[in-house]
């Protein structure tokens, strides 16, 4: 068991290293907790204010790249664990960029697992655990039926989904060849509160309620299966104490929407609490050009996680999807802080005006 421990999480200033940082630190108050992150246009501090004066809270800027720095970081806050989240993570810029994808996600992964073995090795990794954070994308496009396990062969087919696949592959090397006590999860779409406004529901709340046009990629018939983001906090926090190493689990909240019903269920949702007529929502929808390469369908199949570690998603969804819109509608402040600047550029770049 894990007592005053520290547990060094990278990219804790993202949308779940925020939820996964907030959990540790006020539910173990023993443990030090060590936020690494380089603030890229992802990561805002905006998201770990109200932990940020926690005793046992620390925040580091550093680029999990930057080799000299990461050892640095090791050398003064000698984690015993690694949690490691610190990614680029949407497929829509990394169609329009992948080269950064290649570099974080491979090169930063590389880079963190090396020092994590240099640093532990002498002790004969006695009580230290990596734990990589990673997606169910990197199985690849699913058909109607079947779903994802543990065992189902990799097939990555976007540069962000091949660049997570590839990390997943560096860490369990490091497992085998080094004997790193690696632990890597694989989990479905998370929504919830602090998601940046490029991916999907963030996006489209803030959209709804600045009445503006909602891209649907295609003909809105692509499936994903929905995580409340605390739900998924939960599931690493079981897994990081009671998971076994060498070991993958699968996280997903065996809950399936195609894009268009998940929108039209927004979209009923927010008439109402923005107190419009029912169908004004629904009639911002606009079919826009597919995304390259769209995957089709992801399903998790997360029986391992509930058989081993007792562990099952604890929010409906409709009421997690009303509890993320009260948050957005709630919290325009954050909306406008994280979307100043940098992400206009962008926004105007995929979508116009
Ligand atoms: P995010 O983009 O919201 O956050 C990523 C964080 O990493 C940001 O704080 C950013 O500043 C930081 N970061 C990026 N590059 C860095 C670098 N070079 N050095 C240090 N920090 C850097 O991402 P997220 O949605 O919170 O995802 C977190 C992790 O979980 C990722 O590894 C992602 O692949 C995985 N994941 C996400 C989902 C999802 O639905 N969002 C689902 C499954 C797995
Ligand atoms: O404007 C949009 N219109 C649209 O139709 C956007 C941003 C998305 N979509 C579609 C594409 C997907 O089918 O909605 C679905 C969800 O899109 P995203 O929110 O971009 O998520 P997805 O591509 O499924 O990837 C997410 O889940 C797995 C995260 O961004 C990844 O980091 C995670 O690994």
């Amino acid at each position: 068991s894990i007592v005053e421990k520290t547990i060094l999480v990278t990219g804790g200033a993202g949308f779940i290293g925020n939820h996964v940082v907030r959990r540790l630190v006020n539910k173990y108050p023993d443990y030090k907790v060590v936020n690494l992150d380089a603030l890229t246009y992802a990561g805002n501090l905006e998201n770990v204010k109200d932990v940020a004066d926690a005793a046992n809270y620390s925040f580091v800027k550093a680029d999990i790249t930057d080799l000299e720095a990461i050892r640095s970081v090791f050398a003064v806050y000698n984690p015993d664990v690694v949690i490691h989240l610190a990614a680029e993570s949407h497929v829509d810029r990394s169609i329009e960029d992948p080269l950064v994808f290649v570099k974080t996600n491979l090169m930063g992964t590389a880079t963190m697992l090396q020092v994590a073995k240099e640093s532990w090795s002498e002790s004969n990794y006695d009580g230290k655990l990596f734990y990589h954070v990673s997606t169910d994308e990197v199985y690849g496009s699913l058909g109607e039926q079947g779903f994802f396990v543990e065992e189902t062969p990799y097939d990555p087919r976007s540069p962000y989904s091949a660049s997570k696949a590839g990390s997943d592959h560096l860490a369990r090397a490091w497992n085998h060849t080094f004997g790193l006590p690696v632990i890597v999860s694989n989990c479905s779409n998370n929504y919830g509160p602090y998601q940046f406004p490029e991916k999907l529901l963030p996006l489209f709340i803030n959209n709804i309620k600045h009445v503006k046009p909602l891209p649907v990629y295609g003909k809105g018939i692509n499936v994903r299966d929905w995580l409340y983001v605390e739900d998924h906090a939960r599931a690493i926090d079981d897994i990081m104490h009671k998971g076994k190493v060498g070991e993958t689990y699968n996280i997903g909240g065996h809950n399936e929407y195609r894009n268009i019903d998940l929108i039209m269920l927004l979209c009923k949702l927010m008439d109402k609490k923005l107190g419009r007529p029912e169908g004004t929502s629904e009639g911002l929808i606009t079919y826009v050009t597919d995304r390259a390469g769209h995957d089709m369908r992801y399903a998790i199949d997360a029986t391992k996680l509930k058989e081993d570690l007792g562990w099952e998603p604890s929010l409906q969804f409709e009421e997690g999807l009303s509890k993320t819109i009260d948050w957005y509608l709630d919290n325009e402040e954050w909306l406008e802080s994280v979307t100043s600047g940098a992400y206009q550029n962008y926004y105007e770049k995929m979508y116009g005006e």
